[in-house]
Parts: C-alpha cells; structure tokens; sequence
C-alpha cells in the first residue's frame, strides 16, 4: 500500500497506465510556434528541454529551426508557466487545440455504430484491431478469388501481423507493391487508408481498366497495421501514444520508434537513445518482432518488390529517400518526378495540397527509416506518404475527413502504381499519361525550391 502511493506520488504521470485507465489529456494544448530568431530557437529549446514537453513537429528540440512551424503539447499544469516562459523571450504561439481532451471526446462521440459484414463495413469510421481483424477475415473470404490473407509474423505482444494479398492468377511471373499502415499508432488515418485502398481495388477491378492491367503485372500487398501492440494502446489506453509496446530497462520506459529502428545508419540522426522518448531506436538494428517480419520479407522478396509505400500522418507530404542524409540518391530525379506527378492528382480531388521533396530536405534528418532501408535494399521507388491534415487537427483527425482523405490519397497512391507498372512493363503502357513533360518541369522547379 505504501508502495503504491510513493508511486502514484512520484510517477504521478504513470497513475492512468498502472491502474489501466485512460489518459484523458484534460485542459491539455497543442500550441504552434514559428521562431524567427536563432535566440527564441534556444529559447524555445530550452523551454521544451526543461518542461519535458512532448513535441509533435518536429520530434525533438535540436531539430527546432527558425521560421519551422513547431506544433506540441503542453500539459494542463504546465501551461501558464510555459506561456509565461514563452512570452519572456517575445516568442508568440497560436494555440490550435484548446483542450485536447474535449478534441478526442469529439471524436469518441462521432464514432458510428460499427458494422459487422462487408456489406455495410463502415470506410468512414476509424475502427479498434478486433474490428480490422475481422475485417480481414471477411475480406479473404467473401472475395477468395482475389484477396488472400497472410501472416507476416508477431508482434511484441504476440499480436499477429496480417496482411492481405491482392492477386490475380497469372501464368507469368508478376512483381510485387507492398503497402503497410500504422508503423506509428496515433496515426489512426493511414490504417483507415489501407482499409480504404483495398476496398476499392476489390470493388472495382472488373469495372476499372487501370486496375485490371495492374493486376495483370503485379500483386499488392497490404499490411493495414504494422504497430498493432501500439494501435491497441492508443485504444485502451493512451490515444497519442507512437511507439510499439516492448518493455525496457525493467518496465520503467515502454516501447521503440520502429520507424527509428531499422539498420540504416541506425540512431545516429533524429533518434534517441532514451527509451523514454519518442523517436527510441531500441538496442540494436532491427531489435524489434515488428521490425525483423518486415525486413525477413523484404530480404526474401527484394528482386519482386518494384515500389514500397508506407503510410503516415500527418503533414501531406510525399517524401522520397533520404531521411538519413541531405544528399539524394540516384533515383531521385525520377522519384521526385513521380511524387509530383501523385501530389497533382491527389490535389484535383479535393484541392489538398501536397508537398514533394527528400524528407531530410524538408523536415529533419531521421535515420533508421523503413522507406530508406527498403531504399537501400535496390527497391528505388519507396515513399513515405504523410497523410492529412496540416495542423489543425493532427492526429486526431475527425471521422468526417476521412472519406475525403481516402479518396485523394487513392488518386495519388494510384499514379504512383500506374507509373511503375508501365515503367516495369512497358508493352501494356497505356495512354493515359496526359503530359509528361509538364511534370518534369514542375517537379524541375520543386527541386529547385527545394536545394535553394
Ligand atoms: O519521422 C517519421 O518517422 C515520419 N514522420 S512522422 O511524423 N509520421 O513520424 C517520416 C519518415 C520519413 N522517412 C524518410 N524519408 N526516410
Ligand atoms: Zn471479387
Ligand atoms: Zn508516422
């Protein structure tokens, strides 16, 4: 008894967990900050160090920059003390969350009635991994003819990664596109994505000739969540929490950033070694179950896999290789032309505007990566698509977003796949490319911009 109060004392954060209740955010704000000087950079540092904030954007304070847009949390007891601190070094916020407790309430209260058959599966709602495996299940069985289900391996928790497989019968040999969601858990938008693109490539590829010469060439395979340990969590427990679940340093700190932890240049930029943070890259390369099931996949099937595209949120970007470095690969003229090419599709659906570029070039440098490990392993075209919004709501994207969501990043995803089936096999290309050339120059100019 007297243990369990100095706990709840001293760790008062933990309380939630430990009892295995909710953490609920109450009077909690995400401010944005853009410093304008290298002083309130310091400052704006030093606030983030001192308070333990949770930063959002980017993930850690050496990577606060001037005139960069920085978006975190700070937590109810800490506000007016942070905004006093703030004001102290004329740095000026906005707030974009007032009380994030009442934004997750929010989205709580949308959330519709969850159906049970494929039929009336509901596209629009985010769903718990009970739903999603069920979902999968149905999915293999009532359309057996196209969609089969796989297990990729297991999880920390012994959850295991499903995938499905999206095949045609063909005689000849066919390469392969991997699609996974969910490497960070709060990122609720990119599994609902999944869901999403493999609904509408089973209800349309006998309506959809684009579809049809795809799948003639090449199988899709969609893994809907690949941090389930972590999915679950932001469930149960912890709505905004990233990581996966594996205990460390004897269950005083949880979870690796499986987007830091394969061995690409592993934790040497945008990480941290403290199993308490955010971006952990774990004890060694590819520490991780998560991990590993990805990488023996992709080592077994590197010479099929012609484009690797990972889902994330949020920021609406599409980012090519590298997060590791500055400096661009080889294929990046060709990549960025794609991306470009992607983002104006995705952009006459609903007007969202996408940003294409290297990820260290526009956000921060990160090592570690899936996409630039994938990149590495010879498969060119691997992208990271950040999905929306651009900081209104974050990750707490509201339900009613996500159709409209789905339905641009469909086209986008789409023009990505379309290219590299007739860059792979070019006697069927067709002819809906309207204009080349005129992506060669806008994603030209994109560069450009860019390396300024
Ligand atoms: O930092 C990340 O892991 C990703 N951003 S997020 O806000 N969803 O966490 C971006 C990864 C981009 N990776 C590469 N370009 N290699
Ligand atoms: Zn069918
Ligand atoms: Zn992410």
């Amino acid at each position: 008894m007297y243990l369990l109060l100095w706990n709840a004392g001293v760790l008062g954060v933990l309380i939630p967990q430990v009892l295995g209740m909710k953490i609920n955010y109450d009077g909690d704000q995400v401010l944005q900050i853009i410093p304008q000087h290298e002083d309130q950079v310091l400052c704006l540092q030093h606030i983030c160090r001192s308070s333990q904030l949770d930063l959002w954007k980017p993930l850690q304070p050496e990577d606060i920059n001037v005139r960069r847009v920085v978006h975190v949390r700070i937590p109810f007891v800490a506000l007016q003390s942070v905004k006093e601190a703030m004001l102290q070094c004329s740095l000026s916020f906005k707030i974009l969350v007032d009380n994030l407790s009442q934004l997750i309430a929010n989205e709580e209260a949308t959330r519709r009635r969850r159906r049970r058959t494929i039929s009336d599966y509901d596209y629009t709602t985010y769903h718990p991994m009970e739903d999603i495996y069920e979902w999968m299940n149905l999915m293999a069985e009532k359309h057996s003819d196209l969609v089969t289900q796989h297990n990729l391996g297991s999880t920390y928790e012994s959850n295991s990664m499903k995938y499905l497989k999206i095949s045609k019968p063909s005689n000849s040999s066919k390469k392969i596109i991997w699609m996974d969601c969910g490497i960070h858990a709060r990122e609720w938008i990119a599994p609902a994505f999944c869901q999403w693109f493999v609904k509408e490539i089973v209800q349309n590829h006998e309506k959809d000739s684009q579809i049809q010469r795809i799948l003639k060439n090449i199988d899709l395979y969609v893994l809907p969540v690949l941090n389930i340990d972590g999915y679950i969590y932001t469930w149960t427990t912890e709505r905004l929490w990233r990581k996966s679940r594996s205990k460390h340093e004897n269950g005083t700190c949880y979870g690796v950033d499986l987007n830091r932890n394969y061995d690409v240049k592993w934790c040497s930029l945008g990480s941290s070694t403290n199993c308490t943070s955010n971006i952990y890259c774990g004890v060694s390369p590819v520490s991780e179950p998560e991990t590993k099931a990805v990488v023996n996949f992709v080592e077994m099937r590197k010479s099929e896999i012609i484009c690797f595209l990972t889902m994330h949120s949020y920021s609406q970007y599409i980012l090519t290789a590298y997060g590791y470095s500055m400096d661009l690969p080889q294929s990046y003229y060709e990549t960025i032309k794609v991306a470009a090419m992607a983002a104006a599709e995705l952009k006459k659906k609903h007007g969202t505007v996408y940003k294409v570029g290297s990820f260290a070039n526009l956000l921060y440098e990160a090592s570690g990566t899936s996409q630039d490990w994938v990149h590495d392993q010879g498969i060119e075209f691997s992208y990271t698509i950040e999905l929306r919004d651009n900081g209104t709501y974050q990750f707490i994207l509201p339900e009613n977003q996500i159709q409209p969501t789905c339905e641009e990043t469909m086209a986008g995803v789409m023009t990505i796949i379309n290219y590299v089936n007739n860059k792979y096999f070019p006697n069927q290309a067709s002819t809906s490319c309207r204009n080349p050339n005129l992506y060669v120059l806008i994603s030209t100019l994109l560069t450009i911009v860019l390396l300024k």
